[in-house]
């Protein structure tokens, strides 16, 4: 394993936040539930559009119809952001194929890694696992108060618990190298910046490539 940075702490996340609002607001924590609960709460107390909150790890990641998502300490980006959009609810679930875009960007940036759309809501690289999406709304009558689009994506894991091994994989196993987790928030705010202000131009995600 070639030797490369990797340190997680607000500090090291805010200096690589090239961002013109998302991740503006951001709070970094060594050890959550899940970075969706966190997002939601803050969304719940009035959380500025585009709040983001990450974790080194989380003791409760959540995955779609209450599956588990296995979140250990020191090796993936386990992040969640609060939206505030005047579209309509049904508009909503595109904002899991933003963040897959958003991502698989980033990733490339960061790491020369294409990963592929797994429809709807993972990203897999050679066929396994390598981040997954888990979108969340909350409504206030007809109109949506928040979204919180929470993604997780394997970074610098070497192993996975049995269930995991051969379905899911992670960045360091890929690459052979250890990625910078801030420098991957970065890009992955950044390229939804761009991804999201298209899909609100557009109403849709036609103009995205
Ligand atoms: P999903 O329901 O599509 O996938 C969950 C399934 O993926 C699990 O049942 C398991 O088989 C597999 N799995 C669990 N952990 C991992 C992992 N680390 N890598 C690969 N495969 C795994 C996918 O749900 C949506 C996951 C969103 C996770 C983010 S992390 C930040 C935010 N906070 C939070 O609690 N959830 C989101």
């Amino acid at each position: 394993m070639k030797e490369n940075k990797d340190c997680l702490s607000l500090h090291e996340l805010k200096q690589w936040m090239d961002t013109k609002w998302m991740g503006q607001t951001l709070y970094f924590h060594e050890i959550v539930d899940s970075t969706n609960l966190e997002a939601k709460s803050l969304g719940d107390a009035g959380a500025l559009d585009g709040t983001v909150v990450i974790a080194d790890c989380q003791k409760q990641g959540r995955g779609r119809l209450g599956r588990v998502w296995t979140s250990p300490a020191g090796c993936g980006l386990w992040m969640s952001a609060v939206l505030r959009p005047s579209f309509p609810p049904f508009q909503a679930s595109m904002v899991t194929l933003v963040a897959a875009m958003a991502v698989m960007e980033a990733i490339e940036e960061v790491t020369g890694v294409q990963a592929q759309i797994k429809w709807p809501n993972d990203l897999v690289v050679q066929g396994k696992k390598i981040c997954g999406i888990l979108t969340e709304m909350s409504m206030e009558g007809s109109k949506i108060r928040y979204i919180v689009p929470g993604i997780g994506i394997n970074v610098n894991n070497l192993d996975f618990p049995e269930e995991l091994c051969g379905k899911a994989t992670s960045l360091a196993l890929v690459t052979g190298k250890i990625t910078n987790r801030a420098q991957l928030a970065g890009a992955v705010c950044r390229s939804f910046e761009k991804y999201y202000a298209d899909f609100l131009v557009h109403g849709n995600l036609a103009g995205m490539k």
